[in-house]
Parts: structure tokens; C-alpha cells; sequence
């Protein structure tokens, strides 16, 4: 069997050559390879600063940088994490590689626009590094950029809300794309019960991109106007409202939410049959409830400000929808564990990360209902328990569903595969360290340590400390992750085009695809997840391999 070609082998559009391959692709493929390297730059620089924030929190009083620097690291740590990793990892990574071969087609719908949004998060991050090094330094006012404050601040908001706003250009347009993708170019065999749960799952998000990130983009744009021209929209020295920046800025932030998870259940309805060899249960019931979630998703936003001023039946209002939205995510989690439930599983890293995923997106979600409660939520608003819940829902679900992804469908994008034993091992130092550094945050919560201070009280020190060391084992849990992964283009294990028994069309073309992703007429099954010729072929080989005859 010939080595596998290596990533910068896959196919090149024709015509093109050397680095000119890659910078004026319209190849999807080739595409989510640029986003992947960049995005996972981005995610480490975003690590190491939380690293050091909670290194910084470990002890009591001055540890390794000033209250100034503190405040300007959290704030390039959420920054970063939200709009240059968690918001585009998922759907411009593996939505560009797999949608497209998901639905049966060679590409997406517009490619020149998938190039432009491409060079669009390229210019938001070029955006978010100068303005770490111009005048005044990057800001202090945390990712969500509250007036007044960030109107008043000395440090250097106007470029990175611009930036922000530029990422947010490159979102749109990649969920225009999917959206356009599905409906005009996907195999004209494949009716709409017939889409792959991961394509629904970016198609619903794609929809919240299109219709909720104008409202940021609007909004970051007045707080840079309000700074250059003194207008006076939000600053109540001018007689603005800071309140309504608030509510503008969550009629985003919170649907937002549901851009960053949507993908990653996508991921998980995925990954579950494959390894359960079953199909998955509620096919119906999850397309509907990502659905229902992004719709109603974008009804939820002032939950946010129950301290901020509003009046008792808003406060019910949005409470009430606050526990809707917990319907449609639960069914996805019963369907999940519905379909693990008596099947043969066959446990790999890609199913090991998406089970963690299941038990700690559920306590993110639960815990989000403790905050959907005004009682509750008034108690410890702006506390460490809300750092710790976030934490939860984004990283232990969104984070951990992309590390199950790239587990997933490495094989398939680079043809090799990667050394399991180090991959479990990683996943375990890396979910150990998860819980011993944020479980300690709910408790420092409750007992009232609030969110982005420099120093603290005595009496919190203890769950600092044990924050602090489970911070370490999960920093090197995930480095371990993701050196392993690169190891692999070492090693060079070969993958076959299906290593796992997956039934969707990516696992039917070879590893990595052609430029064209089909060599052959895709065959579209009646049912996405319809596992019979992968269990009689796995049978036969059995048989083989016992040498009885077929
Ligand atoms: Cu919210």
C-alpha cells in the first residue's frame, strides 16, 4: 500500500501551484485545512491565557502579572475564545470539509465567497493582534464590551470591536453558504429526512448566523461611533442608556450560544451511532429540536440582565422561555444515550471525548437552569459559578466536541490515523483536570467570589489552589491531544476510506477525498444512519478472518 499522501497533498484545484494552491482555493476541502491551522493557532495563544489566569488566581495578592495586564488577559481570552475559536471552530472547520460530501456534491454553493469569508476571520485576527500592540493596549472591559466602561477606557476598544465586527462578516457569510448549499446543491436524491444530523445541526446554526449576528455587528459598530463622536447612544453622561447596549448586545450573545453548541451536538449525533452500530434514536425529534433550539434560542437574551433593571414579568417572561429552551436540548441528550442504550458499542477516542461531552455539557445545562431562576440567578450573577457554568456548556460541550470531531474525522481529511492509547490518555488527564479546575469555581461562586477581580478574600483561597492545579493537568491534558495529533503526520499510519463503520457518504469516498469528492454516484440511502451493509460487512470480514466460508 503506497504512503499516504500527507495534508499538503491533498488534491489542488487545477491550474494553481505552491502556496498559490492554498491561498486561492475555492476547494471546501482545502478550505476547512486553512481554517483548521488557523483556528487551532488561535486556541492555543486563547489556552495559554487562561493558563496564566489561573495561575495568576492561584494565590492570594500579585502572583506573575499586574491588575492592569489581568484585566486585559481575560478579556483577549474571552475575545479570542469566542470569536476566533469557538464560534467558527465547528462549522468552518469540518461544516466546510464535510457538508458538501455530507449532501452528496463537489462543493459549496457560492466557493469564491467561502475564499472571502476565509480571508474575513484572517483580517479579524491580523484585527486582534494589532490592537494587542497599539496605543493603549487591548481592552479591559472583558469579551462583552460593556458600556459605559468600554466608551470610557483608555485601551484600544475601537480596533478590537472592529475586529469582532469583521469576524462576524466572515460568520454570516459562511452560514449564508451552508444555507444556500443545502437547499440548491444537494443531491437531488436526498430529501430532507435524508440529511445527515451534522448538516442539520449547520443548517439550523447557519440560520442564527444569517439573522442574529447583524444585530453585533450593528451594535459593535455604535460603540465605536459613541467613542469617535461623543453621540451619546449608550453613555447616561449624554444622556444614553446603557441598558439598551445590554439588551442589543444579548439579542445576539445568547442565540450565540447556540452557534457555538449546535455544531457539536452535530458532531455527537454523529459519533454515536457509528460506535453504537445502530441507528440513532429520534432521528425526527433531533432535526426538530435544532430547530426548535435555534428558534427559540433567540427569545431568551434577557436572562442575561436580571440585575440589570427590568420589570417582574419580564423577568418571568424570559425565565419561563430560559426553560423551554432546556426541552429541545434534552431531547438530544435522551436520544444520544437512547442509542448507546444495549448496542455493541465499540469504544474509540472519538466516542470516549463525545461520552465526557454527554455527562458535561448535561451539568453546563443543568446548571444553566439554576440561572434561568431569578431567584437563584441574582444570588450568584457575576460570580465564579457563572465562569464555571459557561465553562461547562462551551468548553466541556463545545470544546470537547471538537476534540471528538478532530479525532473523528482525522482519518478521513489526512488519510492516517493517530496512536489511541496517547489519545486516551490525554482525554483522561484532560477531563480529570476539567473537573478539579471548574467544579471548585461553582462552590467560590456560591459562596459569593465575584467574576474578573484581580484578588480575593481569604476564604477562597483553598478552592483557588485546587482550581489552579486542576487548571495545569487540563493544559497539559489538551497540549497532550493535540501533539499527539500532529505526531500522527509522522507516523503515518494509513486509514482506510471507512476505519470506523460509519454509513454517511464521507465515510464512502476515499481518504482524504478526491478534488471532487466522488469518483462514483454517491448512493443515497433512504435512511441516513441505516448501518446494514457496514454490520454484513463487518460480518463477512469476521467470517474471513475465521476462514469459514462467506
Ligand atoms: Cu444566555
Amino acid at each position: 500500500m503506497a504512503n499516504p499522501p500527507s495534508f499538503y497533498e491533498t488534491p489542488a484545484p487545477p491550474g494553481l501551484k505552491g502556496i498559490k494552491a492554498w491561498l486561492l482555493t475555492h476547494d471546501h476541502k482545502r478550505l476547512g485545512l486553512m481554517y483548521l491551522w488557523a483556528i487551532l493557532f488561535w486556541f492555543v495563544i486563547a489556552l495559554c491565557v487562561g493558563f496564566l489566569l489561573r495561575i495568576e488566581l492561584a494565590t492570594m495578592g500579585p502572583t506573575i502579572m499586574s491588575a492592569r495586564v489581568y484585566n486585559s488577559a481575560f478579556t483577549l481570552h474571552g475575545v479570542i475564545m469566542i470569536f476566533l475559536f469557538i464560534i467558527p471552530a465547528i462549522p468552518a472547520i469540518f461544516g466546510n470539509f464535510f457538508l458538501p460530501i455530507q449532501l452528496g456534491t463537489d462543493d459549496v454553493f457560492f466557493p469564491r465567497l467561502n475564499l472571502l469569508s476565509w480571508y474575513l476571520y484572517m483580517l479579524g485576527g491580523m484585527l486582534a493582534i494589532v490592537s494587542l500592540f497599539s496605543s493603549g493596549g487591548f481592552p479591559d472591559t472583558g469579551w462583552t464590551f460593556y458600556v459605559p466602561f468600554s466608551v470610557g477606557t483608555k485601551h484600544n476598544v475601537p480596533m478590537t470591536v472592529f475586529a469582532a465586527f469583521i469576524l462576524g462578516m466572515s460568520s454570516m457569510l459562511t452560514g449564508l453558504n451552508f444555507i444556500t448549499t443545502v437547499h440548491r446543491k444537494r443531491d437531488p436524491k436526498m430529501g430532507w429526512m435524508q440529511i445527515p444530523l451534522f448538516t442539520w445541526s449547520l443548517y439550523a446554526t447557519a440560520w442564527v448566523q444569517l439573522l442574529a449576528t447583524p444585530v453585533i455587528s450593528i451594535t459593535l459598530l455604535l460603540v465605536i461611533v459613541e467613542r469617535v463622536f461623543q453621540v451619546g447612544l449608550f453613555d447616561p453622561a449624554k444622556g444614553g442608556d446603557p441598558i439598551l447596549y445590554q439588551h442589543l448586545f444579548w439579542m445576539y450573545s445568547h442565540p450565540a450560544v447556540y452557534v457555538m453548541i449546535l455544531p457539536g451536538m452535530g458532531v455527537i449525533s454523529e459519533v454515536i451511532p457509528t460506535f453504537s452500530r445502530k441507528a440513532i434514536f429520534g432521528y425526527k425529534a433531533i432535526v426538530v429540536s435544532s430547530m426548535g433550539i435555534a428558534i427559540a434560542g433567540s427569545l431568551v437574551w434577557a436572562h442575561h440582565m436580571y440585575t440589570s433593571g427590568m420589570s417582574d414579568t419580564a423577568v418571568f417572561v424570559f425565565s419561563l422561555l430560559t426553560f423551554l429552551v432546556a426541552i429541545p436540548t434534552a431531547v438530544k441528550v435522551f436520544s444520544w444515550v437512547s442509542t448507546l442504550y444495549k448496542a455493541s458499542i465499540e469504544m474509540t477516542p472519538p466516542l470516549l471525548l463525545s461520552l465526557v461531552f454527554i455527562y458535561l455539557f448535561s451539568v453546563g445545562g443543568l446548571t444553566g437552569l439554576v440561572l434561568g431562576a431569578a431567584g437563584p440567578d441574582i444570588h450568584v450573577h457575576d460570580t465564579h459559578f457563572v465562569v464555571a457554568h459557561f465553562h461547562f456548556t462551551m468548553f466541556g460541550g463545545t470544546g470537547f466536541a471538537f476534540f471528538a470531531a478532530l479525532h473523528y474525522w482525522w482519518p478521513k481529511m489526512f488519510g492516517i490515523l493517530y496512536n489511541f492509547r496517547v489519545a486516551y490518555i490525554a482525554t483522561t488527564l484532560t477531563t480529570v483536570g476539567f473537573m478539579f479546575h471548574y467544579v471548585p469555581m461553582f462552590i467560590l461562586g456560591l459562596q459569593g467570589m465575584p467574576r474578573r477581580y484581580y484578588d480575593y478574600l481569604p476564604q477562597y483561597a483553598q478552592g483557588n489552589m485546587l482550581a489552579a492545579v486542576g487548571g495545569v493537568l487540563l493544559f497539559f491534558g489538551v497540549m497532550l491531544m493535540l501533539a499527539n495529533l500532529m505526531l500522527s503526520f509522522r507516523q503515518r499510519k494509513t486509514a482506510s476510506a471507512n476505519p470506523w463503520g460509519g454509513c454517511t457518504l464521507e465515510w464512502t469516498v476515499p481518504s482524504p477525498p478526491p478534488l471532487h469528492n466522488f469518483v462514483t454516484e454517491p448512493v443515497i440511502k433512504d435512511y441516513p444512519y441505516d448501518f446494514s451493509d457496514v454490520i454484513a460487512q463487518i460480518e463477512t470480514e469476521a467470517k474471513v478472518e475465521q476462514g469459514k466460508p462467506d
